[in-house]
């Protein structure tokens, strides 16, 4: 059977990318040393997937940054404003990908980065490409071509992967109005036919075009660019075999416009919508083979070979052999690279590893899908499957998942135990009265630069080289100089910084119940950015308070008020991976609780201000608008129980980020948090607008200076954007504060921005 690879982690099992990109950002190492690591990481996974038996081996799945600006590049959407980082001749083609991706200060020039979102419902972000009226397309960069070859040159055939030419602009944003971004397919297609050209000149033979669109709901125009752009492929390129790759969700009325495109392949997603098969299997026509993506990409999960044969069983006695694939359900990027690498027993115990698959692993399940699809009765067949029916009755019927007590106290949570004591205007006027703050009061989002240093204790402290009091009293300094640095620029409401934690959803996993962890599990987040999500596999509660201790000690050092600082139980969900035997549902609810015990633990402490992060909300929507209401309702409901349990007079904040707000306001607006702040500067405050559209009730601080970029902003900068705020939200709903953590920064990035900021709060308060 032929077995298909939709695309595999390029950050490398040991982060070399991460660790390369950093370094020449930093001026560490050369271009040529950043090439060579590319390149060995591309080797490497390519030699992986070949050697585990893969038929469709993808190429132009690396990326340095983000495989959504690579298009951009190939294309030249270019804006105007980095042309001149290439025009003295200093910078080669990189930098000026990485000026988009970062921002660029120097040489006289200060740009800022393009903004970036999250990748459909995953945590993976990428950048946006902008788009202008008539914008025309030239091919900049021949990137899939470049890599197609080098991978030939190793001795391999790879499959070419492009994102389809309606995704991408969709995936894009128009910078003017008066026109929609899929009316430029024309000026577009051409590009994406010379690409193909020089392909099929070098002898590729199978290109992938990734269409996650095709799953979400679709325009009449949308779907009919579609069969435009694939009949137009077709009629130039009749012996290219295309395979167009469907992921996150089902086709649903897109299904007939999908099965009935002129192409070789179809690849759909059958761990996110099993059903589907049927739908597929009734209507697909004679020519048309299918890829199954059986082998979840999303997840850790080892894959239920008894499920997927009986989905590949069912594909095959309608379609015969030759016309079924067994693929992954979507790339494999947004899963860890390698199991094998989790050693420690202590993190990971081999009973939990024993359920888990990791990148690697997945495309050896692939693999053995395909091999005892095609030979059920072989011994090695046999042998392959009866290890894995072991597995999954060992985690069905371990004794680690179910904790009765806890499915005890979801069972009987009341609507009373969602509701604060009191509406907000009966809560804003006593937390005014209590918290005595001055108008456009000043705060960050909670984390300080988590410098080298501060990582070498905490690597240092868990190798045991520094003791537990060491450890802790170097923290305590860290912490207590940022207090320091922040009553000296005089913010208003301080944050301890964050330097214990080693990432904000881990932290709390690690001493949540339910929870287990691996060394080596990092997956893309953005850019050189990974995180290392826990994983959800049994019941969750909380043993003991998790931040109280150094909460209390900050408040301790300070006669300003310290807020409290907690990962939200959807962010906490939502940044896991999830356990996959009862609904998502039901496990944020059990972390809603754990929250709720730590909010009311820190209000007991003398903490009156607690924010509680969900800056996952949005992107835990489904991707079709029609199961959204049901997501909304207990999302939102699991944040109202984790900050419902404290008095009126304790004020709770709520931050996200990356959300575009318009048509999820009112189930914000239902988080009822006092305080929300979000991401702004990036879009210029145009993200504002929904909340002033809504008459938002509550305070919000709308992010004033993008924090995912090094460049210092100006307080000018500063005072024009909360001008643009308060021309639509009132001054007193008003509070300043960066778009997001400061952990990624370093500290004179972050003291110079921050002195700015406060100066722009100041000028505003003299304005009003
Ligand atoms: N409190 C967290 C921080 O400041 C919030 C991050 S949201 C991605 O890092």
């Amino acid at each position: 059977m032929l077995t298909n690879s939709l695309g595999y982690p390029r950050i490398g099992s040991d982060r070399a990318l991460k660790k390369a990109c950093e370094s020449y950002w930093a001026g560490k190492i050369s271009v040529q040393v950043l090439l060579k690591t590319g390149q060995n990481i591309r080797a490497h996974n390519w030699e992986l997937q070949q050697n585990e038996g893969i038929t469709f081996i993808p190429s132009n799945d690396f990326s340095f940054y983000d495989q959504v600006l690579d298009h951009s590049l190939m294309f030249g959407a270019i804006p105007e404003r980095y042309h001149q980082v290439i025009l003295d001749g200093k910078n080669g083609e990189l930098d000026l990908y990485f000026a988009m991706a970062r921002g660029y200060q120097r040489d006289g020039l200060d740009i800022t980065a393009m903004e970036m979102t999250k990748w459909f419902d995953t945590n993976y972000h990428y950048i946006v490409p902008e788009f202008h009226r008539d914008q025309q397309f030239k091919l900049f960069s021949t990137k899939v071509v470049d890599e197609f070859k080098e991978a030939k040159r190793l001795g391999l055939q790879t499959k070419p992967v492009l994102i389809g030419p309606v995704s991408y602009l969709l995936l894009g944003k128009e910078k003017e109005s008066g026109f929609h971004r899929i009316e430029l397919i024309n000026n577009l297609l051409p590009v994406y036919l010379e690409l193909l050209k020089g392909l099929e000149a070098n002898k590729a033979e199978w290109i992938q075009f990734d269409e996650p669109f095709l799953a979400l709901d679709l325009t009449e125009a949308e779907q009919s660019a579609v069969s435009y752009v694939y009949a137009t492929i077709k009629k130039n390129f009749p012996k290219l075999k295309i395979i167009v790759a469907t992921y996150f969700d089902q086709l649903g009325d897109n299904l007939e416009l999908a099965i009935n495109l002129p192409v070789a392949v179809l690849h759909i997603d059958l761990v996110r919508a099993p059903a589907q098969l049927e739908a597929v299997l009734d209507r697909i026509p004679d020519n048309l083979t299918l890829s199954l993506g059986l082998v979840d990409g999303r997840n850790i999960w080892k894959n239920d070979y008894a499920q997927s044969l009986s989905q590949i069983q069912k594909a095959i006695e309608r379609l015969g052999r030759e016309r079924v694939w067994v693929a992954g359900s979507c790339s494999l990027i947004h899963s860890p690279c390698d199991l094998d690498l989790e050693t420690n027993v202590k993190s990971l115990s081999p009973e939990i590893k024993q359920w888990l698959a990791f990148a690697k692993q997945k495309v050896q399940e692939i693999s053995a899908l395909g091999k005892i699809a095609a030979h059920p009765e072989s011994e090695a067949s046999k042998a392959l499957f009866a290890a894995n029916m072991v597995d999954q009755e060992s985690r069905r019927s371990s004794a680690k998942i179910h904790r009765p007590e806890v499915e005890a106290r979801v069972a009987a949570i009341t609507v009373a135990d969602s509701s604060r004591l009191s509406p907000f205007s009966i809560r804003t006027e006593i937390q005014r009265k209590a918290l005595n703050l001055p108008l456009f009061p000043t705060t960050t989002i909670g984390s300080f630069p988590q410098t080298t240093e501060v990582r070498s204790w905490r690597a240092r402290f868990k190798k045991g080289e520094l003791s537990q009091e060491q450890y802790d009293e170097l923290i305590a300094n860290e912490t207590e100089e940022t207090i320091r640095f922040q009553e000296d620029i005089g913010i208003d409401v301080l944050v301890h910084g964050e330097f214990e934690r080693n990432d904000m959803v881990e932290y709390f996993g690690e001493q949540l119940a339910g929870f287990a962890f691996t060394k080596n599990g990092w997956v893309q987040s953005y850019g050189s950015r990974c995180v290392k999500p826990p994983v959800i596999y049994g019941d969750v509660y909380r043993p003991a308070a998790m931040t109280v201790r150094w909460s209390s000690f900050a408040q301790s050092l300070t006669s300003k008020w310290v807020k409290g600082m907690l990962t939200g139980p959807v962010t906490i969900l939502q940044w896991s991976f999830v356990r996959n035997d009862q609904p998502r549902s039901e496990t944020c609810t059990q972390i809603a609780l754990a929250i709720r015990d730590e909010v009311v633990d820190l209000e007991k402490a003398g903490i009156k201000i607690i924010q509680i992060d969900e800056p996952a909300i949005r992107e835990g929507l489904p991707l079709r608008k029609s199961a959204w209401q049901q997501y909304l309702n207990w999302a939102v409901r699991a944040f109202r129980i984790s900050a419902s349990g404290v008095q009126d007079d304790t004020q709770i904040h709520t931050h996200m980020c990356y959300s575009e707000f318009n048509d999820i306001i009112t189930n914000i607006a239902d988080m009822d948090a006092d305080v929300i702040t979000i991401e702004c500067s990036r879009s210029q405050m145009e993200l504002l607008g929904a909340f002033a559209d809504f008459k938002y009730p509550n305070e919000i601080g709308p992010g004033v200076y993008d924090i995912h970029s090094p460049r210092v902003p100006d307080r000018s900068e500063m005072v024009l954007l909360l001008e643009k705020a308060g021309a639509v939200i009132p001054a007193r709903q008003l509070w300043v504060n960066p778009d997001c953590g400061l952990k990624t920064r370093h500290w004179d990035e972050t003291k110079k921005a921050l002195i700015e900021m406060v100066a722009a709060a100041k000028t505003m308060r003299e304005e009003v």
